[in-house]
């Protein structure tokens, strides 16, 4: 990974985060987005402490277009060439059901899992077909595959990622880029202290009795995607802990 130049949206936290240490680990050079421009700091020196590498912070929140665009527009000429972009920037509020939710919330769960996703994808992608090479890596979710209890609206936005992955994977056939949708199952990150709004101990009893991914499971299976072959595309990995069936039939050990 040594001499690519890897961009993470949502870097500051979770499997983001994770993939930061882990492409770090390997000698890429990090572009990290998140909007929390404190924690990107402390990421960087933590990151740059530990490796001998390169970062570039890039804080902005994904759902605003203009800053979005200005910010990956004028990114100095020395990481303009992105090798890898992972689209990781998304999160659920609630678990509400979809007839009585709040509209406010969801619109930010939309605008950040759905168009935030379109808007880097669209900034980024045409500099890799004029550069011939790249590799767009969206961070979809088990959730995608089939809806479950309290996650309409998010298993939409989800569903929607992997249909951006696979016409993305449609309209750059005749090019050298390739497009990897990974859907995790259940990762404990702070993801889901802000589904259960911040109820922490909710949160955390989600988990009992079952060993869940962690975010650095995560980020094996990013990179093990980034780092096939050139003629390899892994179009998609769907990656939960062993006692995960699907996104809704899990077993979980009875704790005291
Ligand atoms: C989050 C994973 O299992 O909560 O994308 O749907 S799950």
């Amino acid at each position: 990974m040594r001499n690519k130049i890897v961009f993470i949206t949502g870097a500051s936290s979770g499997i983001g985060e994770a993939c930061a240490h882990k492409f770090a680990s390997q000698g890429a050079s990090l572009i990290l987005n998140a909007r929390n421009m404190s924690k990107l700091v402390e990421l960087k020196n933590e990151l740059t402490d530990k490796y001998n590498i390169q970062v570039h912070l890039l804080p902005f929140d994904v759902r605003d277009r203009n800053v979005v665009t200005n910010a990956i527009q004028s990114l100095p000429d020395e990481w303009k060439n992105i090798d890898i972009l992972i689209n990781n920037a998304g999160l659920v509020i609630g678990v509400d059901k979809e007839f009585e939710g709040n509209l406010d919330e969801w619109d930010i769960v939309i605008d950040t899992n759905i168009k935030g996703l379109l808007a880097v994808t669209r900034l980024v992608v045409p500099g890799m077909i004029k550069r011939g090479s790249g590799h767009i890596i969206n961070i979809g979710s088990i959730a995608g595959e089939a809806a479950y209890p309290g996650g309409s609206v998010y298993c939409a936005t989800k569903a929607a990622v992997r249909m951006l992955s696979d016409g993305l994977r449609i309209d750059l056939v005749d090019t050298p880029l390739r497009v990897t949708n990974v859907k995790p199952g259940m990762v404990e990150t702070n993801f889901s202290v802000v589904r259960y709004r911040g109820d922490k101990e909710t949160a955390d009893n989600f988990y009992k009795g079952i060993r869940p991914l962690s975010g650095d499971d995560v980020a094996e299976s990013v990179y093990f995607a980034a780092a096939a072959p050139p003629h390899v595309q892994i179009a998609e990995i769907l990656v939960m802990p062993t006692n995960q069936a699907t996104g809704t039939i899990s077993f979980k050990k009875t704790v005291e």
